[in-house]
Formats: C-alpha cells, structure tokens, sequence
C-alpha cells in the first residue's frame, strides 16, 4: 500500500483534466484581479440555476446514503451537505441584488442544462451510492479548490468578490470535502471493478462539465 487514496491517485493520473477545472481562465483572472464583471455576473446567475438543481441530487444522495451503507456517519455528512446548501440559496439571493441581477429572469445556457441533466441522471435509483457520492465529492471539490486558490496570500482578488471565493474556499467547507473524500475512498476500496470503473468514468465528465461550466461565463465577451 502506498497510503494514497484512489481519489489522489486519480487526480494524479487526471492532473491536465482536474487542473483545466480548478485553475480556469476565469478562476485566474478572479485571482490575479482581471475578472471582467460582466462574466461574474453571468457565472453567478448560472450558478444559482445550476444549485437549485443540485439540492434534488444532494438529497438522492443522501437517500443511497441511508440505503445502502450501514455507516451512520455518511448521512450526516451528506446532511450537512444539504444543510448548507439552504444558506447558499439565500446567500445568492442577497448577492444577486447586490449585483442586480434578477434571477428570475435568467436563463439557463446550454452548458448548464446539460450539466443539470447529467445530476439528474445520476438521480436514478440504479446509480449506485458509490458512484453517485464519487460525483458528489468531485462537484464540490472543484469549487473548493478554486476559489481557495483565489484567497492564497499572493493573490489580487478583487475585495467585492472575497466573500463569494470565501464561500466555497474557506477552510470549514475543505475540512467538509475532506470528509466526504474519505467516505469516497472508503466506498471505492470496497467496491467491485465495474463500479470504481462507473465513479472513475463519473469523476472525469464533472471535471469536463465544469470546464463548460466556466466557459460559459465568457459567452458574448
Ligand atoms: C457548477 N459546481 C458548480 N456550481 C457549484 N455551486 C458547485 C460546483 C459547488 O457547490
């Protein structure tokens, strides 16, 4: 054994395709303080879009959690989860009207609602846990180590924009995605071949529909 986890390993062996997600053009130009505003404010219409169907997949997650594993500690990580995305609804309200954005009035991009269509797929009930929670950890940990990287010491973030790259990068939520990485070792070292193969497969079409996800914000520059 080499201590690493399969997660580490697969963000080793998928560095180009997990740093494409983490260090996007639009993720560097927030921390070097370039950002065009505009794109900002396309992103985070999107975005709130893209949470609120997010909260369905949390909650089928937590569902497998409760089904399918005997370890009480995994509902309430997928709880917290789902707790904490109630605060990020209200949190993009009040930021919206900071911004003037009305969310009623956006529209989702076709990046979105294929990126929405895919969580909606792994809603199934033949998706097993271990795949859909390997998805889980992957959707958050790219925002994670996002916006974390836009508050390390040497960046230039925009002051406007610290609270948003706070919400994602603080250090309380990368403890949570932590935890959640773990369940997902613990769930992939246990697992049949054909299932790892599932999550592995699962893993690198978030990275790729969060690349999407990012170029969407620069749509009509
Ligand atoms: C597109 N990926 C996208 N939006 C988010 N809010 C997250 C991940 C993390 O919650």
């Amino acid at each position: 054994k080499d201590g690493l986890g399969v997660i580490a390993k697969w963000v080793k062996k998928h560095a180009s395709l997990y740093e494409a997600a983490t260090r996007h053009p639009f993720i560097e130009s927030i921390r070097n303080g370039t950002v065009d505003i505009s794109s900002f404010r396309r992103w985070l219409g999107q975005d709130y879009i893209f949470v609120r169907a997010f909260v369905p997949f949390v909650a089928s997650v937590l569902v497998k959690a409760c089904n399918e594993t005997d370890d009480s500690s995994d509902m309430e990580v997928m709880l917290g989860g789902l707790a904490s995305l109630n605060d990020e609804l209200a949190w993009f309200k009040k930021e919206a009207s900071k911004w003037g954005i009305t969310l009623s009035d956006t529209v989702p991009l076709s990046a979105n609602i294929r990126y929405c269509s895919f969580l909606k797929s792994l809603m199934s009930s033949e998706v097993e846990y271990t795949v859909a929670v390997t998805a889980f950890w992957a959707i958050e940990a790219v925002y994670q180590d996002s916006f974390a990287y836009c508050l390390e010491e040497d960046s230039k973030t925009p002051e406007e924009l610290k609270e948003t790259c706070a919400r994602w990068g603080n250090e309380e939520f990368g403890e949570w995605c932590c935890s959640l990485e773990e369940i997902v070792n613990r769930r992939l070292q246990k697992a049949p071949d054909e299932v790892v193969q599932k999550a592995e497969a699962v893993f690198l079409r978030v990275l790729e529909l969060e690349v999407e996800f990012w170029d969407m914000s620069r749509v009509g520059i």
